[in-house]
């Protein structure tokens, strides 16, 4: 869990980036940092030299000279100043232009990407596509983001793709990418938007394109039906529950709530809980026991009635049937 961070870096380390807008933004980042860190050597240079040559030696008694500097030298400190705020400026800007949109002649893809307390929420309109935290997009082809939010100010950031984003409530941002190698890449939201914010996080799958093909047909057809008599009571549950009222299932007449995430093909996902815990059966009914234990003041834990009313509490066997039934959703 909180391990995998520090033990799997790479899924997050910008200066690894896999695609172009990514890498365009490091080696401005570090042609930036070079620059200044010359001006840094020469001023601090420059400084040393000075306290070490007219530093008072043992014996000095007299006040040196008192000037009030040298006009000529000021004057050309600030030319070179602006000569080197230009050189910083100019491709700066010119990077902006080039990342604004993507390649002409290219296809992106489109997706709408919106922040919730604590879990973010994917749209591909294109495809039909609802889901939640974990979304896999073509490699080699530009993705362009409609980013926004339905409660506070989030951040939108997969660090190998681009940079970040912020998610505003009642704003529609921007923001493309794209990856050039198959593979994971993982995101984080990047505003503190509340208690489990460092919760927060998504994980993007760059496939070739027949396997995303495949994956956007099974995300936008309707849920398949429980098989197991565990399962089908786990689906009654489900709606006598309440569930309904926030999680929508495609398929599942009252499963339209928009609250919580689509659990459509929610079998399918590696991880549960903004890809904070590993999706197994053991995870899922404790999450389902207790959801604000994994993510303190998540919005299902603060609302929903069997987590707020002892009378409403979930039994053992009530969990067991509904994890059942949501496994199955693959
Ligand atoms: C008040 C609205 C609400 C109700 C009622 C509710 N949930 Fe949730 N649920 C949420 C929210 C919000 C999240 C996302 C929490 C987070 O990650 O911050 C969530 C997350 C989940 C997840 C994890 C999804 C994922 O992709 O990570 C599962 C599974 C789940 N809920 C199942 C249920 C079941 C089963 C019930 C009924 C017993 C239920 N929920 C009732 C709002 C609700
Ligand atoms: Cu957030």
């Amino acid at each position: 869990m909180f391990l995998d961070f520090i033990l799997a870096p790479q899924m997050y380390d910008w200066l690894d980036p896999a695609g172009p807008v990514a890498s365009d933004q490091k080696d401005l980042f570090f042609f930036t940092l070079y620059l200044c860190v010359g001006i840094f050597v020469i001023v601090g240079g420059f400084m040393l030299y000075s306290i070490l040559k007219f530093k008072a030696k043992p014996g000095d008694e007299e006040l040196p000279d008192q000037e009030h500097g040298s006009t000529q030298l000021e004057v050309g400190l600030m030319i070179v100043s602006g000569i080197l705020v230009a050189i910083i400026a100019v491709p700066n800007v010119k990077l902006l232009y080039k990342l604004a949109k993507p390649p002409r002649g290219s296809d992106p893809l489109q997706i709408n990407a919106i922040g919730h307390q604590f879990w973010w929420e994917f749209e591909i309109p294109e495809y039909g596509v609802e889901t939640a935290n974990e979304f896999k997009i073509p490699v080699g082809r530009p993705v362009e983001f409609n980013v926004s939010s339905v409660d506070v100010i989030h951040s939108f950031w997969v660090p190998r793709l681009a940079g970040k984003v912020d998610a505003v409530p009642g704003r529609d941002n921007y923001l493309w990418f794209q990856a050039d190698e198959e593979g994971w890449y993982s995101g984080q939201c990047a505003e503190l938007c509340g208690a489990s914010h460092a919760k927060m996080k998504f994980e993007v799958q760059a496939v070739n394109e027949e396997d995303f093909l495949l994956w956007v047909e099974k995300e936008s057809s309707p849920a398949r039906q429980p098989t197991t008599d565990l399962a089908k009571e786990g689906k009654d549950l489900f709606l006598t529950k309440m569930c309904v009222t926030c999680h929508a299932v495609k398929g599942y007449d009252g499963a339209i709530g928009i609250t919580g995430p689509n659990l459509s093909h929610f079998g399918n996902r590696r991880k549960l809980a903004g890809m904070w815990i590993e999706n197994n059966q053991e995870n899922l009914e404790n999450w389902l026991a207790n959801p604000a234990k994994f993510k303190p003041d998540n919005i299902m834990a603060l609302q929903a009635p069997m987590y707020i009313d002892e009378n409403f509490a979930l039994t053992k066997d009530e969990i067991e049937k509904l994890a059942a039934y949501l496994k199955e959703l693959y």
